[in-house]
């Protein structure tokens, strides 16, 4: 195991890496901007290196200044957190060459799966369902149209370097599609110097499901089950919850069982995520794979009783995955609501300011991965999420009863929050039931 580390990242997410550092005995070094100066989970670290300016450009995304923090604190590997420069093959690359361990997977393994072309031509060689689709790069209307033709109509253009819902466009006619690709590509230049697209029928409303994949260097890939993470408002999650309320065993077993050969097949390590699209016949559709470890990690961890954070610091370290498939058991549910300093009520504006009220929640089956506190100043830099709400308990009504008692417990102000739209969420039938999808926030928020 590493004796040091560097944590590339802020806020929750350093906080959680350093609290893994903790129990393995590796000491921490975190790294902040200006902006984040006096923030009281640098204390937790063993060291606190100010990078930079508040923008993250010339801080959290500045490589030279954090591999230099690197140096100068002599860690042997850097944690990237999410976000930041953690999908980033560059980065990888550098912290390689100046002989630091990147903890997450390989460069190559990065590039593969970060082009989604690439990624689906992978998916469809392991025998992953795909949607159907272009099979590769649309360069021409006259293409485009061919294809639409071929699989019907609505359909969706997608950049390949795209990721997380940027860059996509739904066309429902020839004409549309016409002009929808013109402005995908160029979009797609514009955001990641690369206009290849391709096209795929479009699923309306489906839910989004992602199984988390753990793999080492050793070539022993596992997968720890589902989340089902289909409550969200344009692209960003509002709540997570594992296992997926609505597939059976043996569902779950063909969702898992692709997700782990899609990884083997990329000579995977590290924790990954493999994105599916489940439509209204509650069939599965590979839709992109994250190399990174997510926000929503927890509530996996709550099912299986694992730290994904530990192993990744085990695997970067060289060590083997000793936990089989078979002594991964999900044990009960769990569900986490995103708490962001945000107004729902005005379109989810940032709402940046000092948290002169902040009252955490806890008792019985609850977990706050959160670096904020009463006298936090949320600033204007970064996203908007001040933590996370994660409940665990033997059944989903249970854990949604729990999670409705420590939402009420929960106390933040002035700022306004996410909180009072999770108890809002948690008190529908169609909640309750499971009855949601990804379009089910901005669809009831218009009747309400
Ligand atoms: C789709 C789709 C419908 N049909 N692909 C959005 C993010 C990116 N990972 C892929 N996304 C989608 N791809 C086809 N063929 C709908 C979405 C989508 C979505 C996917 C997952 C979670 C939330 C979403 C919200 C809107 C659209």
């Amino acid at each position: 195991m590493f004796s040091r580390i560097l944590i590339a990242n802020r806020g929750e997410i350093a906080l959680r890496i350093i609290r893994a550092c903790k129990e393995l005995g590796v000491e921490s070094v975190a790294v902040y901007s200006e902006a984040d100066r006096g923030a009281a989970y640098l204390k937790l670290a063993d060291m606190a290196i100010c990078i930079g300016p508040g923008p993250a450009a010339e801080s959290y995304l500045n490589i030279p200044r954090i591999i230099s923090a690197a140096e100068v604190a002599d860690v042997q590997a850097i944690h990237p957190g999410f976000g930041f420069l953690s999908e980033n093959a560059h980065f990888a690359e550098v912290c390689r060459s100046c002989k630091i361990e990147f903890i997450g997977p390989s460069a190559e393994s990065m590039k593969q799966l970060g082009s989604k072309l690439a990624s689906k031509a992978l998916a469809k060689e392991c025998n992953v369902p795909l949607t159907p689709g272009s099979d590769g790069p649309v360069k021409s209307e006259k293409q485009a149209v061919e294809v639409a033709q071929k699989i019907g109509y609505p359909v969706i253009i997608k950049a390949s370097a795209g990721g997380g819902g940027r860059g996509m466009r739904v066309a429902h006619n020839d004409i549309t599609l016409k002009s929808s690709l013109k402005a995908a590509q160029a979009e797609a230049e514009a955001a990641f110097k690369d206009s290849t697209v391709f096209i795929e029928k479009y699923h309306e409303e489906p839910r989004h499901v992602e199984v988390q994949i753990l793999g080492d260097k050793h070539g022993h890939v596992i997968h720890l089950f589902e989340r089902d993470c289909s409550l969200q408002r344009r692209h960003q999650k509002l709540v997570e919850e594992s296992p997926c309320p609505v597939i059976d065993q043996k569902t779950r077993e063909e969702l898992c069982t692709a997700a782990v050969r899609l990884a083997k097949a990329a000579n995977y390590y590290s924790a990954a995520t493999v994105e599916f699209i489940m439509d209204k016949n509650r069939k599965f559709y590979f839709l992109e794979v994250n190399t990174r470890i997510q926000v929503e990690h927890p509530v996996t961890e709550m099912v299986t009783g694992q730290d994904l954070i530990q192993w990744q610091l085990r695997i970067a370290s060289g060590e083997k995955l000793t936990l089989e498939q078979k002594d991964v058991r999900l044990n009960g549910c769990a569900i986490e609501c995103r708490i962001n300093a945000e107004d729902p009520d005005r379109n989810f504006t940032p709402c940046p300011g000092t948290l002169e009220e902040f009252a955490a929640p806890g008792g019985p089956g609850v977990r706050l991965d959160s670096h904020a506190y009463q006298g936090y100043r949320v600033g204007p830099n970064y996203d908007s999420m001040i933590g996370k709400l994660i409940v665990h308990r033997p059944t989903r009504a249970q854990a949604i009863a729990t999670m409705r008692r420590a939402l009420e417990e929960f106390r933040i102000g002035p700022v306004k929050t996410t909180i009072g739209l999770h108890r809002h969420i948690m008190a529908t039938q169609d909640f309750q039931q499971a009855n949601i999808d990804t379009g089910w926030v901005e669809r009831t928020r218009k009747l309400g």
